[in-house]
């Protein structure tokens, strides 16, 4: 009764839709500096659907931004401002890169672009309390039980 409980409890922590799911796609802007040899943010996070907007700024020499998985780039020019835009319709963690040959370091010239909550994470926190819970109880009905049967030859 005892397993059947922590297992429906384990299949509501992994499938059951959280609220941040429900969360309507809305409109973002980032504005990515791109210099020798670093994008600064290197990170966006962006929910699924929603409208990303990045403005790819270069401060010195020319860079690209390409973005693994949605198959996009844009190139700026020096000092000038290029933008992109696309619908984040693929969650997952992706990785962007500069895809002009802007010197030394260039091939370390990456960030990454994530869409999507989060929620994983915290799913695998309670999947794991879960599993604790459950050792717990194995062992304390394990004990309990192996108490009553040496118990028994004793009445
Ligand atoms: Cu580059």
């Amino acid at each position: 009764m005892m397993w059947l409980l922590l297992g429906l409890i384990a299949l509501v922590v992994a499938f059951a839709p959280l609220p941040a799911q429900f969360v309507a796609p809305q409109a973002r802007t980032f504005q990515v500096d791109a210099r020798q040899f670093a994008y600064s943010p290197s990170e966006l996070k962006v929910n699924p659907g929603d409208t990303v907007t990045i403005q790819l700024v270069s401060t010195d020499v020319v860079h690209g931004l390409y973005l693994d998985g949605y198959d996009i780039s844009v190139q700026a020019d020096p000092g000038q401002t290029a933008t992109l835009t696309f619908i984040a319709d693929k969650p997952g963690s992706f990785r962007f890169r500069c895809n002009v040959t802007c010197g030394a370091m260039h091939p370390f010239m990456i960030g990454k672009l994530t869409v999507g909550t989060n929620d994983w994470l915290y799913r695998s926190v309670g999947l794991a309390v879960l599993a604790a819970a459950g050792s717990v109880a194995y062992f304390a009905f394990h004990s309990h039980h192996e108490n009553t049967q040496h118990a028994t030859p004793n009445t």
